[in-house]
């Protein structure tokens, strides 16, 4: 069927910007053909990592459209609290309002769409657009606005919301209105975090780290271990490197020795598999209790008490940006956000209990050493991807069945996710 995209061609940079109620104007004639060319358990076709149409469409069809992690609600632990960041080309607000709820807006002024809170962690009883100083309720509503005369209806200017949901004090964020499914996760994921104690954390270090290469490229490194016997000398010590898919239970005696121990102590490991996650409890090394460079636990006071904190690692992971590991005495999570075709923030947090006091429970550079070094690891590995894509000697390659199924997870469900979005827009259309 003739859709009125037909022959837009390339996204013309100076067009104006779109009402968030149109559909953005993307060559889905030509999105479609590549998605027919990718060959199945391969790499996707050069333009995904390189095309900076192929990015916008990506932060509509993708990150307009799932669920990601955000952080934790001992992060805004008080009425008034909020966090800022980016979810993919959208400015976002999550707060805790006056009644102890969380909630989320578009971080974009209603007035002339200045962008409100500056990205970080705060605390306010109004936030207060910094260009006119208009100014909300932790509820959304526009409370004050100077000027604005007679006929000037407060009420059709509130903030636009979001969805959020949290899980076990880990919290969660969607813009697209008609959001995928959050039952299943909730259901999946509850019991297998809320053992974790994040509710009675503190966030003892967060880092961000610019990396020149694709988003896709920053997950599909993220979602194999293979290449980390060879990269990741500290990661290797603790990591169970030679897992495969999703941490599956292999039959063998070790393992089984380690879910009867987690069945004894009332831990569920999963794992469970939803659409766009995967969650699941394994161990960590023989001998390791902790992702530390000795493989002991760092922080005196641990976040998971349970069995002595020996309790393997508790990892979930959302497509289309994350994953997490708890462990006994602390958390760590990971967050990719592109910032162009060949540029993505990845965002590390660091999570122990709240009255792990640092200097004197644990050490910043034992706590965040492994995983600072992982990053900046993974940095070099994904700008050398990114350099090797990029020229005319680029083809798809086989992804190994055995140590990088959820690389194929990955861009299989990037590839569903990115169909789906098409459809969706020629379905508008009809
Ligand atoms: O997704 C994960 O859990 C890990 C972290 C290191 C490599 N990657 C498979
Ligand atoms: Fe926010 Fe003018 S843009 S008050
Ligand atoms: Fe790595």
């Amino acid at each position: 069927a003739a859709s009125i995209f037909c022959g837009v061609g390339r996204r013309n940079p100076r067009a104006p910007s779109r009402h968030p109620s149109e559909p953005a104007v993307h060559d889905h004639h030509r999105i479609r053909a590549l998605l027919d060319a990718r060959r199945p358990g391969h790499t996707l076709p050069q333009p995904f990592y390189t095309d900076p149409d192929i990015l916008a469409f990506d932060l509509d069809a993708v990150f307009g459209r799932s669920w990601v992690m955000v952080g934790f609600e001992c992060e805004i632990p008080r009425p008034g609290s909020y966090m800022a960041l980016k979810v993919g080309a959208s400015p976002v607000v999550v707060l805790r309002d006056r009644d102890g709820q969380v909630r989320g807006f578009h971080n974009a002024c209603r007035h002339r769409g200045a962008q409100i809170c500056a990205e970080g962690t705060g605390r306010r009883s109004l936030l207060v657009c910094p260009y006119h100083q208009w100014s909300y309720g932790l509820d959304g509503r526009l409370a004050r606005a100077a000027r604005m005369g007679e006929s000037f209806d407060p009420a059709e200017h509130a903030l636009v919301p979001i969805r959020v949901e949290t899980v076990a004090g880990t919290v969660y964020a969607c813009v697209a209105e008609d959001a995928p499914d959050f039952a299943p996760f909730r259901r999946d994921l509850e019991p297998l975090l809320a053992p974790h104690g994040f509710a009675d954390a503190r966030v003892a270090h967060v880092d961000t780290l610019v990396e020149r290469g694709n988003w896709k490229l920053v997950m599909e490194n993220a979602r194999e271990c293979y290449h980390c016997d060879a990269k990741h000398p500290e990661l290797s010590f603790t990591f169970p490197t030679k897992a495969r898919g999703n941490f599956e239970h292999g039959g063998d005696p070790q393992r089984d020795a380690f879910d009867a121990r987690m069945a004894a102590l009332g831990l569920p490991v999963g794992p469970r598999d939803g659409d766009w996650y995967q969650a699941a409890r394994f161990p960590l090394n023989e001998g390791c209790v902790s992702m530390t460079a000795d493989g002991r636990a760092c922080v005196a006071k641990p976040l998971c008490g349970v069995g002595g904190g020996d309790i393997g690692s508790m990892r979930w992971a959302l497509e289309p940006h994350h994953f997490a590991h708890a462990v006994g005495d602390f958390a760590f999570t990971f967050s990719a956000m592109p910032t162009g075709a060949r540029e993505t923030v990845v965002t590390s947090k660091w999570l122990v209990h709240k009255d792990a006091v640092e200097g004197v429970d644990y050490r910043l550079d034992e706590l965040a050493g492994l995983w600072t070094a992982t990053n900046l690891q993974d940095r070099d590995l994904v700008e050398n991807n990114q350099r090797g894509v990029e020229g005319a000697g680029y083809r798809p390659g086989p992804y190994s069945e055995e140590a990088e199924a959820l690389c194929a997870r990955f861009t299989d469900w990037y590839c569903d996710k990115a169909r789906a979005f098409l459809d969706h827009l020629s379905q508008d259309v009809a």
